[in-house]
């Protein structure tokens, strides 16, 4: 039997989600959506033969059971909780939630309930890049981490982009990936803005945040949001013996030397880039509902996290001081090992 699931939110990554599910991914059916929008819901539902529901009453329904949220940041602390109040798996786009405090009733919700069934949409943790630069760290070619130097640049963002989002939805991937790649959690941040680009109208771009983490590790983070030339997202990290970076040229792609040049291409968007990605997230995460296994994916735990830091990184921004990361302490249901993932399958 097909896992039943319904998806909050027909935006971008809500119809790429769906297209996914019912096009890429097995043993999955998608049998209602929801958003505010109702003519993008129904134009979506009609596509794929779902019906189309309000939020809440798809989140209850009983033909569905597991949930998708993919609507804006800030609603999604209200269908997350309604999931876990139903008992129902729940994937949800990243952030969890806007701030520290929302991730927190999701985190005490959760282990209300005493059992995982959060995940959240942290994909870096599926690139086969992010995954391949692990395995060399973790495997000790490089010696003792020192520093990583990440660039995370879009072509350009929407009109009501804000400083707080080149963070909180911008930022927020590699602050969720370091904490991963490291095993180690954010300690302090500080977020420097120097000359404005000339395209970037009143946003403070690129920011640089340089992130600070328990055992030493220092990580710089260049933040572009009106990059212009494509999607670009970069990481390196030094190590005691030698250093490891995530590859130049898109996976798959080929770099062609003609002319006197060498070049590649560089992805137009997130969904160029992580594609894949976003395939294996959903696939493992539906294979493990199915199974009744725990997620093992991004945890509401890494959620809060990540919040944490970001919520610090915004004042930083607005103080221009070094802000320590405050959190509760970790409940027991989230202490996971940050093993090395293991071979890719392709
Ligand atoms: P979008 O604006 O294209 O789509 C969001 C949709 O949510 C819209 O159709 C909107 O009408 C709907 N919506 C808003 N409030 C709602 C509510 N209360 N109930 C139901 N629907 C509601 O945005 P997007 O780019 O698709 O982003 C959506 C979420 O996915 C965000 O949290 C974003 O950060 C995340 N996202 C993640 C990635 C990734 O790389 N993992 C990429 C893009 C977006
Ligand atoms: C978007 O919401 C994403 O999550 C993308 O991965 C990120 O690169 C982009 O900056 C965000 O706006």
């Amino acid at each position: 039997m097909s896992l039943r699931v319904g998806v909050v939110g027909t935006g971008m990554i809500g119809r790429d989600h769906i297209r996914r599910l019912t096009s890429v991914v097995a043993g999955v059916e998608v049998v209602a959506v929801a958003d505010v929008d109702d003519g993008a819901a129904a134009a979506v539902a009609g596509e794929v033969g779902a019906d189309v529901l309000a939020g809440s009453r798809l989140v209850e329904d009983p033909r569905v059971e597991a949930v998708l949220v993919c609507s804006w940041g800030g609603t999604h602390e209200e269908y997350v909780l309604a999931a876990i109040g139903a008992g129902k798996s729940v994937f949800c786009e990243k952030p969890l939630a806007t701030t520290p405090e929302a991730c927190l009733r999701i985190v005490e919700a959760e282990v209300g309930a005493g059992r995982r069934l959060v995940q959240v949409g942290y994909m870096r943790r599926y690139d086969l890049g992010y995954r391949a630069l692990k395995r060399e760290l973790d495997g000790g070619a490089i010696g003792e981490p020192l520093m990583m130097h990440c660039a995370h640049r879009n072509a350009g963002v929407p009109a009501f982009y804000r400083a707080a989002d080149m963070i909180a939805d911008t930022a927020v991937h590699e602050i969720d990936m370091v904490r991963w790649m490291f095993g180690a959690e954010v300690v302090a941040v500080r977020v420097l803005r120097g000359r404005a680009s000339g395209n970037a109208g009143e946003l403070p771009d690129p920011l640089l945040l340089i992130l600070e983490l328990a055992g030493g590790v220092l990580v710089d983070v260049e933040i572009s949001v009106n990059a212009r030339y494509g999607y670009d997202i970069r990481g390196e990290i030094l190590g005691e013996e030698g250093t490891a970076a995530l590859g130049e040229a898109l996976g798959g792609g080929v770099t062609v030397r003609h002319a006197g040049r060498v070049g590649s291409r560089v992805a137009a968007d997130w969904r160029e880039r992580f594609g894949p990605a976003y395939d294996t997230e959903l696939r493992e995460w539906v294979a493990g509902v199915r199974a009744g296994s725990p997620p093992d994916g991004p945890s509401a735990w890494d959620g809060y996290a990540a919040a944490t830091v970001a919520a610090a990184a915004q004042l930083s921004l607005r103080t221009h001081e070094r802000v320590l990361i405050s959190s509760v302490a970790q409940p027991a249901l989230y202490r996971v090992s940050w093993a090395a993932p293991g071979p890719d399958r392709e």
